[in-house]
């Protein structure tokens, strides 16, 4: 149908085209036209809560006009587009985002003191969107801010989850999950009622006739459910380009709700249908690096994949073009393997719908992977895969056995390898291996951090590179998007740096932060610096007072650890460390221990709900503080704080109060890392392992610049065997001093922390806390001892910034654009 105005009609729209506030008076008018009519409430009924929404939805109206443009603009030029698959976007709070990416904060501030208004309690209103565990989710998110600020045509496509990850509250020390219901009221979701796909599920598949009357498999769904478009738009950073992010929400398909049934009385059953398929869409999976192969969440890949394929279909075929330019036009990534499906969904729209041979081979993919730890690799058990989705499983056969014959004629007679590349695993059930599917349907794998990648390609991997060659794996180190990790939250250290290395464009290349090595030695600068830093403790700190009723000391040296809590990450060897120095400062006397360095120890990060010794991690911080906290000996040198509910917004406060952060997982464990970076463009110092991205920063700022410590990934495996071949592991004298005093009841029922100590002690101390606690106690004292000259620290961080410019996520997405998706960005 053609939708579109006759052209005599045309004026009579571009004479009335809304264009939105452009300065404070105009913003000041549609504060209030919002709370007026779209919230229908008067300046006798205007609390903050709704000056936040009449504040957002004026940012909105102008953010949607330039969606439109971008759109028009993008659908004009007809190139190819990027689609981002992730079932994670961790965007946190908009508004702030949208008014410094538009460049209207000021305007706003100004406008709503004259309403009344605090711009930091309206932005403060905000309900985090939380669509994500952790960094795999906010690296997306990262990822839709540079996209867009570069000006590539690019879509993000995930779900709308009704609950994100819950709201963590810590009672009596422990871990209390609560549901995150953040749906209430979202400005910044555009409901597409009109765009919607019909996803089938179960049933049967058939031999028949298609449209063109080709003989194809048929399949028949058994269930069929709604996929409803939620549009967000995002905004780029100074400019015009405004991106889309597209969230599907599940919903009974029309003619699921069965009137006949409801008809005759029984309205629990229909209602009930209805029920079913909203729960597809209905929470987020709170693990992280986790695999638990239940079917919802099966379920909940193929809808999103499904629905978001037949978008980018339907797109491409307005085009009009023929399916042979498809690549030229559609470049899809693929974040992790939780969207691994749409390979085979492709492939089944081509053959079966679309009616074309199997062998067409397309380079439309690429795979990120983002962990080895064997129990985050997804499987699925065939079985399962066959009831839910019987045609998605015989394609998965087909492509497995076209893989395997054409490794059979490579390497003939080895069926070793056979076994161990295929992509269905000989297992009791038999399991379908999504990441070697994904390897295998996609023309570039890559890692995230240059460590990864090559582990990548000696573990996991390590036969798919014999099979296709090293040219298909590759490294895109992650990066963070400095817009909102240090110009929106942390403005007066932006600022500073602003004045230093010619205003704000380093916001759009970060390399520019280089100029600030001239001023390192520029005493007022240096003291600017350590002032704003001060400033950032002090919020925090009051924070800590508000919540905690906690006095910490701005003045002490404030040692960080916020992300998931994961025996890998190990938060387990921070509090051991943190309970060493305790008694450490315990058994001096009075006299030595006024010389020694105050500390707070911060830490922060949820627990899935089902990691149970995770939780008794974080119950073992808390227990720790309570004992330590209290103790008159100690006061100001040493606080165990722990934060709840760590979380995007919660990140903007702490990461820029931050001396020293921790990034301590076991060498090898972790992909990559990115609050690294984030630390660190602010200002802060690193205490980690040679593990992930810490690597390519100490590359990058200088190794005299971080404390590295612990054992190299490539003695790991060694270590590993080494305890296992051992009746009794002997451990480390100093941490045997921390075990005993935890046995001895000194934070609590030792009972609580026996799987805890055992872990290490009795079953092989798989994530060598006991190899490495002697360099970390070390290495955190010469942390103390550099704090002392704070000439020297400022010095030090200064430099580190300075040299941050490579961890920029526009230089990932610009390494993507031209290694992956070979994609040109479209001129605005
Ligand atoms: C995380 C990785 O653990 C982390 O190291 C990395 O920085 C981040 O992804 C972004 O690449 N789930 N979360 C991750 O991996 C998986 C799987």
């Amino acid at each position: 149908v053609e939708a579109s105005i006759p052209e005599p009609q045309r004026e009579a729209w571009t004479k009335n085209e809304f264009s939105g506030f452009k300065n404070k008076d105009d913003f000041e008018r549609e504060v209030v036209r919002h709370v007026e009519t779209t919230l229908a409430r008067s300046l006798y009924n205007c609390d903050q809560s709704a000056a936040y929404s009449a504040s957002s939805l004026a940012f909105r109206d102008r953010l949607i006009k330039d969606w439109n443009k971008t759109q028009q603009r993008q659908t004009f030029a007809d190139q190819k587009r990027i689609y981002y698959l992730s079932l994670e976007f961790l965007m946190g709070r908009a508004l702030d985002n949208a008014m410094l990416n538009l460049g209207f904060k000021d305007v706003a501030k100004e406008g709503l003191a004259e309403l009344g208004f605090q711009i930091e309690d309206i932005i403060g209103q905000e309900h985090d969107a939380a669509l994500g565990n952790g960094g795999l989710g906010r690296l997306a998110a990262c990822f839709l801010d540079s996209m867009a600020t570069l000006n590539f045509s690019a879509w993000g496509y995930g779900l709308r989850y009704r609950y994100g990850i819950f709201k963590q509250e810590i009672i009596d020390g422990y871990q209390v999950e609560v549901p995150d219901y953040w749906l209430d009221f979202n400005p910044w979701e555009f409901p597409r009622h009109d765009v919607t796909v019909d996803i089938q599920f179960y049933g049967n598949v058939r031999k028949g006739e298609n449209e063109n009357g080709k003989t194809v498999s048929i399949w028949e769904g058994g269930e069929t459910v709604t996929a409803v478009a939620y549009d967000v738009p995002t905004p780029g950073y100074d400019t015009p380009s405004t991106n889309n992010l597209r969230l599907w929400s599940s919903k009974a398909a029309s003619g699921e709700f069965d009137f006949q049934k409801f008809n005759s009385g029984d309205y629990e059953s229909s209602v009930a249908d209805q029920q079913r398929a909203e729960t597809i869409s209905a929470v987020l999976y709170p693990n992280d690096n986790l695999d638990r192969g239940k079917e919802l969440r099966v379920k909940q890949q193929y809808f999103w994949v499904a629905a978001s394929l037949y978008d980018i279909v339907r797109r491409f075929k307005k085009s009009g073009r023929s399916w042979n330019e498809f690549p030229d036009q559609v470049a899809i990534q693929l974040n992790d393997t939780h969207p691994t499906l749409a390979i085979v969904e492709l492939q089944r729209i081509l053959v079966d719908v679309e009616g074309l041979e199997w062998d067409e081979a397309w380079s439309i993919f690429g795979y990120t992977n983002h962990t080895v730890l064997p129990e985050a690799l997804e499987k699925w058990p065939v079985g399962l895969i066959e009831h839910l989705l019987p045609r998605h499983l015989q394609i998965i056969y087909d492509i497995n056995l076209f893989f395997l014959q054409s490794v059979e004629s490579q390497f003939p007679g080895d069926s070793d390898l056979l076994t161990r590349v295929s992509i269905i695993e000989e297992s009791q059930p038999k399991m379908v291996r999504m990441a070697y599917l994904a390897v295998v349907g996609s023309h570039k794998v890559n890692g995230v951090a240059e460590l990864h990648s090559d582990l990548i390609k000696t573990t996991i991997f390590k036969d798919f590179v014999t099979i296709f060659g090293e040219d298909k794996f590759t490294n895109v180190t992650n990066g963070v998007t400095p817009r909102r990790w240090l110009h929106q939250a942390n403005p007066r250290l932006s600022e500073l740096i602003a004045s230093k290395v010619g205003g704000n464009e380093y916001l759009k290349d970060l390399t520019l932060l280089n100029k600030l090595e001239l001023f390192v030695d520029d005493k007022e600068f240096r003291k600017e610096w350590a002032e704003i830093k001060y400033a950032n403790k002090v919020r925090l700190a009051k924070y800590i007072k508000s919540t905690l009723n906690i006095n910490v000391n701005p003045a002490a040296l404030f040692d960080v650890q916020v992300k998931r809590i994961h025996e890998y990450k190990r938060q387990q060897l921070n509090i051991y460390g943190v309970i060493h120095r305790y008694l450490t400062l315990k058994a001096m006397g009075p006299e030595e221990r006024k010389k020694q360095q105050p500390r707070v120890s911060i830490f922060g990060g949820k627990a899935a709900p089902g990691y149970w010794m995770a939780k008794q991690i974080i119950h073992l911080i808390n227990n720790v503080g309570s004992v330590v906290n209290k103790d008159p000996d100690i006061g100001d040198l040493l606080k165990v704080i722990f934060l709840e509910d760590y979380n995007v917004s919660k990140a903007e406060m702490i990461i820029p109060a931050s001396d020293l952060s921790e990034h301590i997982s076991t060498a090898g464990t972790e992909a990559s890392g990115t609050s690294n970076m984030k630390f660190v463009l602010n200002g802060g110092l690193i205490i980690g392992t040679c593990d992930g991205a810490n690597i390519e920063i100490t590359r990058e700022i200088g190794q005299e610049n971080i404390f590295l410590f612990g054992v190299l990934s490539e003695d790991v495996e060694d270590l590993r065997h080494a305890h296992a071949s051992k009746e009794q592991h002997v451990i480390d004298p100093a941490l045997t001093k921390v075990f005993e005093a935890i046995q001895g009841g000194m934070f609590g029922n030792p009972q609580d922390f026996n799987a805890m100590i055992s872990a290490v002690r009795d079953h092989g101390d798989f994530y060598l806390v006991s190899d490495d606690f002697q360099s970390y106690i070390d290495t955190h004292s010469s942390v103390d001892e550099a704090y002392r000259n704070q000439e020297e620290w400022v010095s030090m961080c200064i430099r580190s910034v300075a040299r941050m410019g490579f961890f920029s996520s526009d230089r990932c997405i610009n390494e993507y654009a031209e290694g992956i998706w070979n994609i040109e960005p479209l001129a605005v």
